[in-house]
């Protein structure tokens, strides 16, 4: 069904750690900026990864999860896609085919480039915020996909750091060229890259851009947009 008005509040599972306010899932960030560029309210539910039941009616286990009306929506890029065609008239997430198709590659890139190098600085981290019942199930999930344990798998920042920051040459050969992904405006690209950012912000305090890095300009308007809303959030100061 197309929307041209809002008749009710949209609602999003969105995991949190310890404290309600500490949400740092890169895939619910990239949600939250997305509907925030549409001009859509959205409730914001705290969600924990044992939480399963909450969102049993989605068919899946992972966050963000999309209510609207008796729609549930799971999944970042099917929830982005789901929003540009429901509400076609508000601000575009994608601006037409071409750019849907390269913001593909984009998540991808973030995906398998960015996330693998990040997990292995965050994990330890992560783990420190999660709230008490998150705990024991992470540790054993991640575990169980790392073959090793959480501190093994960690990777000393330093040599992290390195990696990552050499992953980032192409986004920041680009954002020399122009101040977003897409070009003079942000767009569901922006958001899925920034989203990763955020991930970190939210419970490390490594310093993962200095502030000469043209991604850290970027990334300073990111986190300016929509009054401060994700500077405004829980996290590190970095
Ligand atoms: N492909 C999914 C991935 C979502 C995802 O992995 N979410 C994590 C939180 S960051 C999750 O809910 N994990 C649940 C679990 O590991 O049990 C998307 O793009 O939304």
């Amino acid at each position: 069904m197309l929307r041209d008005e809002i008749t009710m509040v949209l609602k999003l599972y969105d995991l949190a750690g310890a404290d309600d306010e500490r949400r740092f899932s890169p895939y619910c960030w990239r949600i939250k900026m997305a509907l925030r560029h549409k001009g859509l309210d959205v409730e914001e539910i705290p969600w924990r990864f044992v939480e399963k039941e909450t969102i049993a009616n989605s068919a899946q286990k992972h966050v963000p999860v999309l209510v609207d009306g008796d729609q549930m929506i799971a999944d970042s890029w099917e929830i982005a896609r789901y929003l540009e065609v429901t509400y076609p008239n508000l601000n575009p997430l994608f601006g037409g085919a071409i750019a849907l198709g390269e913001t593909l590659f984009i998540k991808f890139w973030c995906e398998q480039t960015l996330h693998p190098i990040l997990i292995r600085l965050l994990v330890v981290d992560i783990f420190q915020h999660l709230h008490p019942k998150d705990k024991a199930y992470f540790r054993e999930s991640r575990e169980q996909s790392f073959g090793m344990t959480l501190e093994e798998f960690a990777t000393p920042s330093e040599e992290a750091i390195t990696t990552f920051t050499k992953a980032l040459a192409p986004l920041r050969a680009t954002l020399e060229r122009q101040p977003y992904i897409g070009g003079t405006e942000p767009y569901f690209a922006d958001y899925i890259v920034f989203g990763a950012f955020q991930w970190a912000r939210g419970v490390s305090p490594i310093q993962l851009l200095m502030p000469d890095d043209p991604i850290y300009t970027w990334r300073d308007r990111l986190l300016n947009a929509f009054d401060g809303y994700a500077r405004n959030a829980l996290g590190y100061p970095v």
